[in-house]
């Protein structure tokens, strides 16, 4: 063992020792990185990837029979026509007839004749929360469609999702998940565009620190006033009110409406369980995506896998989606002007004023819909800086957070790990490969006392290290695997970084997709955390050519994109700024991701 160490060919000196390299190793990579547009070309975004759109969403039934959704909306009609029947024939039995007689539907107590009424705070937070929830969702359905499939267990293998609005995953072994990806209409989603990822999530996380905030806010001022009573059922007795309300409701001969005072039995679940119990349980299951979270939270995400969070998040959005179209209609078909005063103009009135302003706070949600899109392809980097400046809290708290109980163990590496980016094609690379990487050289450079050209043997003969870890790709996929190699705190200790070295540069010998080498910036701190190394196994084996030989990186607080695949050179850096277009990265640069992605 000892040997191997004095066999250690490390080449010290700033020149590239170009006598063992076949292929001229360029020193300065940052001259050749590239520049990302400033105004997205939907022509050549992405690396040109064709618009594709996905197919109708499917329920996996049984190992592989696929269930398609559209056939809901005739089984819903059918569903209708036979409830209302049903609710009718009820009707006309007696004990019917008592049952309703004792249970209206709508129970109002003293306390609520006490507590009637809608200030105008909660007119203003329901329009926020409304506002808000057209972008969360649109943009959900955004990153949703930049993975179109779902899970239950964290390993995300082809075949076994549950839900799908894509093709069956092709054959080929090297299908990227890039590939898989699907692009919305423009006004449905947001942006639209096909893998547009990095500025939907913009407008997802951006609104959605917004909507928590005002979600927030709504809970004290609701425990502050009285307000609760409004939402939160007094007794048990709202079951059989919420049954009672339902018949009322398909027998077509609809109950008298309190919202002013008290809301139906119905109203009262739907909304509890919607600002109750929905909201939170989307805030949760959104954090459980995070790799900073899963990772230091071990013993929940064991259970409450990113994908299960994944599977429960979009679930929620159904759940959201169900209620506003139903609560929608119901606002119009049960006296419109009164409810929209209620709601819009904090009065019981049959007057226009609530409708003016609905109409007018409506006409202000449309603007925002349709110009979204259009200015979010027009205006990326605004998006992504006011994106990042909302975010930057979150990520700042979440990156801190150590990373090392974050280890998997051997029975939970994941028996597909699906393959992402552009693959690398240069001579160079291609040379290489065929020897066996024998002349391959990680040459480390910039602000170290000690620069390095590390030949894979080099690598190899440094303590190594293992770890099984989680890896969670930007788009929505995770796996488990088992990485071998070298601690990135090993290398660090080589190296010596000088006080200036704010940040590690990876620098691939693969292209991004727009052209240009790929490379990705991390804080130096992140460098030294106990789960941040340099592999060149993965599961036993060297590292494959898809994913990453000979070496890539692994960094278990950040999300995949980071992880450079094909490193060509490392350099320590004080600034990112200049840099490729300066945003910290090739997908900062070119796609309008964040350099902080911890969530
Ligand atoms: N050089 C390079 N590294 C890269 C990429 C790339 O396109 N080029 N893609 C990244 C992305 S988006 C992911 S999710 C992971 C995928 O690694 P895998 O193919 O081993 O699963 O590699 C990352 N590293
Ligand atoms: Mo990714």
């Amino acid at each position: 063992m000892e040997d191997r160490r004095n066999d250690l060919r490390i080449h010290g000196g700033t020149g590239v020792d170009r006598g063992d390299v076949t292929a001229p190793v360029q020193d300065d990579l940052r001259s050749q990185l590239t520049h990302g547009e400033e105004v997205v070309d939907t022509e050549t975004w992405a690396g040109s990837l064709p618009h594709t759109t996905g197919v109708a969403p499917r329920v996996r039934i049984g190992r592989d029979r696929w269930f398609n959704l559209l056939w809901l909306l005739p089984i819903t009609v059918v569903g209708l026509m036979v409830g209302v029947a049903a609710a009718k024939g009820l009707r006309g039995m007696p004990a019917v007839k008592d049952f309703i007689a004792t249970h209206p539907g709508t129970r109002i107590t003293p306390e609520a004749e006490g507590n009637a009424g809608f200030p105008i705070w909660l007119n203003a937070q329901h329009f926020f929360n409304l506002f808000l929830i057209t972008f969360i969702i649109r943009s959900g359905w955004q990153i949703l469609a930049d993975h179109p499939r779902l899970y239950w267990t964290r390993h995300s293998t082809p075949g076994k999702e549950w839900f799908r609005i894509q093709k069956p995953v092709p054959t080929d072994p090297l299908w990227t998940a890039k590939a898989d990806s699907v692009g919305l209409p423009r006004h449905v989603g947001l942006p639209g565009i096909r893998h547009s990822i990095g500025l939907a999530r913009w407008w997802h996380l951006g609104t959605d620190v917004l909507f928590v905030l005002n979600g927030l806010v709504f809970y004290v001022l609701l425990f502050a006033t009285g307000q609760w009573r409004h939402l939160v059922p007094s007794s048990w007795e709202v079951f059989p009110d919420a049954a009672s309300t339902l018949i009322q409701y398909l027998s077509l001969d609809w109950p008298a409406n309190h919202g002013w005072v008290a809301f139906n039995g119905l109203q009262l679940i739907a909304y509890f369980v919607t600002v109750f119990i929905a909201g939170p349980l989307a805030l949760l299951s959104g954090l459980g995506m995070s790799p900073a979270l899963s990772t230091k939270f071990r013993w929940i995400s064991k259970y409450l896998s990113i994908q299960l969070a994944r599977s429960i998040h979009f679930l929620v959005m159904v759940w959201f989606a169900t209620f506003i179209v139903m609560h929608v209609l119901m606002v119009f078909t049960t006296g419109l002007l009164g409810n929209l005063n209620h709601m819009f103009a904090a009065r019981e009135s049959n007057g226009w004023l609530g409708f003016v302003v609905f109409a007018v706070a409506m006409t202000v949600v449309a603007v925002a819909w349709f110009a979204a899109s259009p200015f979010t392809l027009r205006h990326p980097r605004t998006v992504q800086r006011a994106g990042a400046t909302l975010l930057r809290p979150v990520e700042r708290l979440f990156e801190h957070l150590d990373s090392s109980p974050g280890e998997y163990t051997a029975e939970d590496v994941s028996p597909y790990f699906w393959h992402n980016g552009r693959y690398p094609d240069s001579e160079e690379y291609r040379t290489l490969r065929r020897g066996g990487f024998e002349d391959y050289r990680l040459v480390i450079r910039g602000l170290v006392e000690n620069p390095v050209d590390l030949s894979l043997a080099d690598l190899r003969a440094l303590p190594h290290h293992d770890q099984t870890t989680q890896h969670f790709c930007i788009q929505g996929w995770s796996g488990v695997a088992e990485w071998g190699g070298v601690s990135m705190q090993t290398i660090l200790d080589l190296v010596h970084p000088l006080p200036e070295a704010k940040w590690v540069v990876f620098y691939s010998f693969g292209e991004g997709g727009d052209g240009g080498p790929y490379y990705d910036a991390h804080p130096i701190e992140q460098m030294g955390y106990q789960l941040t190394m340099l592999a060149y196994d993965m599961n036993g084996s060297p590292l494959s050519f898809g994913h990453g030989a000979p070496l890539r990186l692994r960094n278990e607080v950040q999300l995949g994109f980071k992880q450079v695949k094909w490193i060509r050179q490392i350099e320590f850096v004080e600034e990112v700024a200049e840099l490729g277009s300066g945003y910290g990265g090739y997908n900062e640069d070119h796609e309008f991701f964040g350099y902080r992605q911890a969530i």
